[in-house]
């Protein structure tokens, strides 16, 4: 690393100290801007870097609300807006107790780059809760998504920023969420997507992410010839994400052995086929958040407090979220002979797991641009909405399977002209950056 991108990271640490996941999202990055600082001084002389490091605006708010036995309650709700150079500010909201000021902001960071590659006109955010969405009902989950919306309206809006679902928030959430916006503003707007299809939401959106990482695992595989058919995939997770994975995966002729949850991990030596994959909605919409019932339900093998990665698969497919691979689970997988790794989840390998799969030489797609669909149908999402006209799930899926195409051309070629051929983590970060830094030039000192 440069004696420039040292100084800004260790700025980011001393700035934000208690934020691990930031500082490892912002180092990921900066490993490969290197190869761009050298070759074009102007962003370093315009300190783009360092002025995409720091938020444009963060907002954290109380979220009051009360439990179904009458009990008070005081969550922390977030919004970062972490850059408009490119569009409104877009990406999800997470629900869950980990969520802290630098989750969101290493998953705001993330979306920046993300959304850049997308070709869609999508600036980055992301924000969320400590809301613990296990074990309650419906009514508790409805109450606290009205209560956190009553403040949120007043930062949010169709042309400024557009909030979608993460981690514990789906269709259902964010159908309480934009009933209470709309009864806020007295507006039906695109202010929200992954909405309901009677309501403004999309065909494929719920399926997109999983959809578009199978789409860019196929464009992996490709450039060696190789292709989904036949495959054996552990999946890790088993929400929305997993679930678009499994479909497509089995759609192209793979199985899908493993889904993990908090609890430990399954293994179906059939493959999770037919209505078992349909389960898993039910799963996720017991706010349960476990994975155990899957395996008492269809009597096959589960492995409590344990990951997938020990499962001997040709690919992985890591769903579920931020560091869930590490050094010995990504040496187990090169062991057992598996080609490809493609992120689903966010940053669910860490640095140093990536730098084993990148020495065995085995396929990797990075989460920025490889879970980049999800959030690219939700662009294709605010389209409609301003068009006041859905389109087919043929349109939508073929406009995704052609932006996933075009991610991973973008990814390889950018690596090429960067003189890291292969290397589909630098070839995203770079060409997310640039698209980024070029229109933060043009704007002035924005
Ligand atoms: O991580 C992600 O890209 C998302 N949670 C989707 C964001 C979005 O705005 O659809």
């Amino acid at each position: 690393m440069s004696e420039y991108t040292k100084k800004i990271i260790a700025e980011v640490i001393a700035k934000n100290p208690s934020e691990p996941e930031f500082h490892q999202a912002v180092k990921e990055v900066t490993e490969s801007l290197d190869l761009v600082f050298e070759k074009y001084p102007e962003y370093e002389a315009a300190k783009i870097l360092e002025r995409m490091v720091e938020p444009e605006r963060t907002v954290i708010f109380r979220v009051p609300w009360m439990d179904d036995q009458g009990e008070f309650h005081i969550n922390r709700g977030f919004r970062i807006q972490m850059n408009s150079a490119i569009g409104p500010y877009k990406g999800g909201l997470r629900f869950h107790p980990s969520v802290t000021m630098g989750i969101l902001k290493f998953l705001a960071f993330e979306q920046v780059f993300k959304n850049s590659l997308t070709t869609l006109p999508m600036g980055g955010g992301k924000g969320g809760s400590d809301f613990n969405p296990k074990g309650k009902s419906d009514n508790e989950i409805m109450r606290f998504c009205q209560s956190f919306m009553t403040e949120l309206y007043r930062h949010i809006g169709p042309n400024t920023d557009v909030p979608a679902g993460d981690i514990g928030v789906g269709t259902r959430e964010i159908g309480y969420l934009f009933g209470q916006y709309k009864r806020l503003k007295s507006e039906f707007t695109g202010v929200l997507t992954g909405k309901g299809l009677n309501w403004g939401g999309s065909l494929v959106r719920p399926e997109a992410t999983g959809y578009g990482v199978v789409y860019f695992t196929q464009e992996m595989l490709k450039t060696k010839g190789e292709t989904i058919d036949g495959k054996s995939v552990a999946v890790s997770g088993f929400g929305n994400v997993a679930w678009g994975v499994v479909q497509k995966i089995n759609e192209l002729g793979g199985k899908v052995v493993t889904l993990s949850g908090p609890d430990g991990y399954i293994y179906d030596h059939d493959g999770i086929k037919g209505e078992k994959v349909n389960y898993l909605l039910k799963l996720r919409a017991s706010n349960k958040d476990a994975v155990e019932d899957y395996a008492k339900k269809y009597g096959v093998e589960f492995f409590p407090g344990k990951k997938p990665w020990e499962v001997k698969v040709d690919v992985a497919i890591p769903s579920a979220t931020q560091n869930e691979i590490y050094v010995e689970d990504a040496k187990t997988l090169v062991e057992n002979g598996c080609v490809a790794v493609c992120e689903a989840a966010n940053m669910p390998t860490t640095i140093e797991a990536y730098h084993v799969f990148k020495d065995a030489g085995i396929l990797f797609g990075p989460a920025k641009a490889a879970n980049a669909g999800g959030v690219a149908t939700s662009g294709l999402e605010m389209s409609q909405d301003s068009m006041r006209l859905p389109w087919s799930s043929e349109e939508v899926d073929r406009r995704l399977h052609e932006i996933m195409v075009r991610i991973h051309n973008t990814c390889r070629t950018t690596a090429n002209r960067f003189g890291t051929p292969g290397n589909l983590v630098d070839g995203a970060n770079i060409a997310g950056f640039l698209k980024v830094a070029d229109a933060m030039l043009d704007q002035g000192l924005v």
